[in-house]
């Protein structure tokens, strides 16, 4: 699946960045989607082979080595800082069709539910797959994913579980804020603003308080030591549309908000209302995103484990070339990371 190439060019950015410079191909292939408005661009040819024989160990060597890459592919003026990139590699675990490494305007991601359902669609596209079920590899485990008929994908995520409820924050411009730490795949800290409209016209203030309350989830260390950090701020709110059961808002590692209902963040939304004794097993969710989007999820338990599903639409939107010339002073990509 991953194509070599054998013109390369240094990837320079502006000087001021003084970065190392690095190789970069001439071309990447991509394939771009949307998912429930969420963009994804999936790398399917062009990138060096990876070296490790994990998900985790391909990551870790992504930012080692290739970081400069990710930097290309998704910064501007290629990308923009709400694309989710990923990268497609051999898969690691018998029985899985692909692998995939998520990563974003300012690093990588474990899982990403709406670009899983982006990838799925994209292998569909290239004529890799059709409507069935299969597995995919990702640095936080194996995920499985079933293409409908009419293209829903739905995702089978990582097992979520809520780690803490009520968690009290003193949050710069807002005061007290309480809310609950999750892991759906990624860490989230799930709360409600009473009184701050979710819709895109209050977009400002939104961005600005989620990312204090990232502030104040950042001093107060609130994840287990060696798990990494809460990254995704999730927002919820009474929905606007008849058929959900909840509107949310999420912001994003990059300091970019999320366009879908964000798959691991509904993921941790389900762990969150089981712990509360708010959903039983396999009872629909609906959650709908700020921009009026939808996912439907619900969980399953399999042993100990809680596994979240995850059923929404994605749209291939474009299947493109990327071109680095020589020439080009941002063929690095340029941006905050
Ligand atoms: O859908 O899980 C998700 C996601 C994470 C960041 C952006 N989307």
């Amino acid at each position: 699946m991953v194509v070599r190439v054998s013109i390369v060019y240094d990837s320079a950015v502006p000087e001021s960045k003084n970065v190392t410079v690095k190789q970069i191909p001439a071309t990447l292939e991509v394939v771009d989607s949307h998912t429930e408005g969420e963009p994804t661009r999936v790398v399917v040819g062009g990138w060096p082979e990876l070296a490790g024989l994990s998900m985790a160990e391909r990551r870790a060597e992504l930012e080692a080595t290739h970081d400069h890459l990710r930097r290309a592919v998704v910064l501007e003026p290629r990308g923009h800082s709400a694309v989710v990139g990923a990268l497609l590699t051999p898969p690691v675990e018998a029985g899985s069709e692909t692998g995939v490494i998520f990563f974003n305007n300012v690093g990588y991601l474990g899982m990403c539910g709406h670009g899983l359902i982006g990838v799925v669609r994209t292998l569909e596209e290239m004529g890799t797959i059709g409507p069935g079920k299969l597995r995919i590899d990702t640095p936080v485990g194996t995920v499985g994913a079933e293409l409908a008929g009419d293209g829903a994908v739905t995702m089978e995520n990582v097992p979520c579980y809520a780690h803490a409820l009520d968690v009290e924050l003193e949050v710069a411009g807002r005061g007290k804020v309480v809310g609950d730490v999750a892991w759906g795949g990624n860490w989230f800290f799930l709360t409600r603003l009473p009184g701050e409209p979710l819709e895109l016209s209050n977009l400002d203030r939104l961005l600005a308080l989620t990312k204090s309350i990232r502030r104040a989830t950042d001093a107060a260390g609130l994840v287990p030591a060696g798990e990494g950090e809460i990254d995704h701020i999730e927002i919820f709110a009474p929905p606007t549309r008849a058929d959900a059961n909840s509107r949310n808002f999420v912001l994003c590692p990059g300091g970019e908000y999320d366009r879908s209902p964000c798959g691991t963040g509904t993921s941790a939304k389900l762990a969150v209302l089981h712990a509360r004794g708010e959903l039983e097993l396999d009872k629909l969710w609906h959650q709908e995103s700020i921009t009026g989007s939808l996912f439907t999820g619900w969980l399953s338990r399999v042993e100990d484990r809680l596994i979240p599903h995850i059923r929404g639409r994605a749209f291939v939107t474009s299947h493109s070339t990327l071109h680095f010339h020589p020439d080009d002073p941002f063929r690095g990509g340029f941006g905050t990371s």
